[in-house]
């Protein structure tokens, strides 16, 4: 049995994918701090492994931290070949698995820095609240741009369920939240749906991203 894996993660965040990840390819882990990076204490709990002050944090058998949350996907997906959860490297699916993986932190998940707390990068109330709206609407842009160029049968690569799958249905629980992209990306939120209803993943969903009332907006 492998070492367990640490993970500094938080409920709800984003850390919830690696753990969703994890669980699927049944490998062990700890969270080793529960550190919601949005309080004051979560950033302090993080900021020795990273001075981003950001979740997830993984640190590898080697003592390795990587931070990242698609490159610690990625690296997952690989590390176990077997599990079936990554096109391998020369699957005819590998550069489009790579492109939208990169795709959803870069062009997505990055927003939530400024639509969290856009006081970090403007000044007064009226620019926050443009910079909010903004930052909301490129996110929304951004799922339709993906959602235009897929075709999931059931999942995102067809039959096989991947951590791609995995990812957007962990990113697709925020803002704008479910039932806005239930109604614009129908495509992307059946396959959402479908990582929701996963036996597998129903305990962790219920214990770090639980379906609590008004979950999908
Ligand atoms: N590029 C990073 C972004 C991580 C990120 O923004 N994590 C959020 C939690 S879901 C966070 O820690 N936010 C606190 C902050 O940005 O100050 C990744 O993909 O892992």
């Amino acid at each position: 049995m492998p070492e367990p894996l640490k993970l500094y993660g938080a409920k709800g965040s984003g850390s919830v994918a690696v753990e969703a990840a994890l669980t699927l390819l049944g490998r062990p882990y700890v969270i080793i701090a529960e550190a919601p990076t949005w309080t004051q204490a979560g950033r302090e709990a993080v900021r020795p492994v990273n001075p981003m002050e950001q979740l997830p944090v993984l640190i590898t058998p080697q003592g390795e931290v990587m931070t990242e949350s698609a490159a610690i996907l990625l690296w997952l997906g690989d590390l176990d070949p077997q599990a079936g959860l990554a096109p391998p490297p020369d699957h005819p699916d590998r550069a489009a698995y790579l492109r939208w993986m990169v795709f959803v932190p870069a062009a997505i998940y990055a927003m939530y820095y400024l639509l969290d707390d856009p006081a970090r990068m403007a000044h007064g109330d009226a620019a926050q609240d443009e910079l909010r709206e903004r930052a909301l609407e490129r996110i929304k842009f951004c799922w339709k741009v993906m959602e235009a160029q897929v075709d999931p049968a059931p999942f995102v690569f067809g039959a096989q369920l991947s951590l791609l799958d995995v990812y957007l249905t962990v990113v697709s629980r925020w803002n704008p939240r479910r039932r806005w992209f239930s109604d614009a990306c129908p495509k992307l939120a059946s396959v959402a749906r479908r990582v929701d209803a996963l036996p597998e993943l129903h305990a962790l969903w219920a214990e770090r991203m639980p379906f609590e009332p008004g979950w999908d907006g």
